[in-house]
């Protein structure tokens, strides 16, 4: 429509005035993603976008995502003003693991390496020996395991456990989901596989283990994507956030993508594989945090200082 139309004028004049980028998360509207591609931004996971961010010279970085991301990015980048289109945007991981009672669970096991997922607040990164996304989790563990360590993991229960049964390591899991993925059934991808039995099937591991007990390839959202290009199949059935579908269609124009069923009919629930929190970045608010200064990160030098050595055990793990 026009409106979204004037609304991308509006961002790109504002970015480049503010010496400004865009920073998109694979889960945000098309638009979104496209615009960020447009402008010279990025679109990725979580750990690509915090590195993008960090090392790109731009003095604001916006960042279109879920609250962690904003936070991640500004504590690795804390010379820099990072803005997200609404702060309201958070994740039922981060949500189901306050600090508290995160570090009430971290004291009762003190025998045990604390390693949390990404998707958690700067307070929660604070309590941990190491953060970890899904794009690197397996290594990172197997490497602790070899060390003889014991490991605490926390939020995302299904995570937790899909690592847990790839490296056999010694885990006690925190009780959380993601309350996208969990929705995945694997009846419904049974019986979609019935009537494509010569798709592959890529599953991101928040999904419940009988649903990543199907796949071809289970991996992070920019693993599924490496997956989709390089299996020969003509057909593939996707069991992640349909956001990924804009950057995994361009990668592969020529294949068929579909959604895994998220109801055990195996119909496709067209609505519920989506973020309502991704869902929430849109053009005008987006516009609007760049116009107004609004949707502005802070995270304060204390909790900084903390959060910010077990994210960069990640990054050097990594490099
Ligand atoms: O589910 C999410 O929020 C994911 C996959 C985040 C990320 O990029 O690691
Ligand atoms: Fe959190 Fe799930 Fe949304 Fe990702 S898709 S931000 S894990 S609720």
């Amino acid at each position: 429509p026009a409106e979204d139309a004037t609304h991308v004028e509006e961002i790109k004049r504002l970015l480049v005035e503010q010496n400004a980028v865009l920073v998109a998360h694979y889960y945000t509207d098309d638009a979104i993603q496209q615009l960020a591609e447009e402008t010279g931004g990025c679109v990725a996971d979580s750990l690509e976008m915090a590195r993008f961010g960090a090392r790109h010279e731009a003095s604001t970085l916006v960042v279109a995502g879920v609250r962690f991301m904003g936070e991640t990015a500004k504590i690795l980048s804390p010379e820099k003003r990072v803005l997200m289109p609404t702060l309201e945007a958070t994740c039922s991981l981060d949500v189901g693991c306050p600090e508290d009672e995160f570090a009430a669970f971290c004291d009762a096991h003190p025998d045990r390496t604390v390693v949390v997922y990404a998707n958690t607040s700067a307070a929660v990164k604070a309590r941990a020996d190491w953060v970890v996304t899904s794009s690197i989790a397996v290594e990172v563990i197997e490497h602790l395991q070899a060390k003889g360590e014991k490991i605490l993991w926390a939020p995302d229960k299904h995570l937790g456990g899909y690592i847990q049964s790839k490296t056999g390591a010694d885990m006690l899991l925190w009780d959380g989901a993601c309350i996208v993925h969990e929705e995945f059934k694997a009846k419904g991808v049974e019986d979609l596989k019935s009537v494509y039995p010569d798709a592959a099937v890529l599953v991101h591991p928040e999904s419940p283990a009988s649903v990543v007990s199907l796949a071809d390839v289970a991996g992070s959202t920019s693993q599924l994507i490496k997956a989709a290009k390089e299996l020969p199949n003509r057909e593939l059935i996707v069991a992640t956030d349909r956001g990924i579908f804009f950057k995994m269609q361009q990668a592969v124009p020529d294949k068929i993508l579909f959604e895994a069923p998220t109801a055990g009919n195996g119909a496709t629930c067209r609505s519920c594989a989506h973020c309502p929190w991704m869902a929430m970045n849109a053009l005008d608010n987006l516009a609007g945090a760049l116009r107004e200064g609004t949707g502005e990160i802070h995270v304060s030098d204390e909790l900084r200082h903390q959060a910010l050595k077990p994210l960069t055990r990640m990054l050097e793990f990594q490099a």
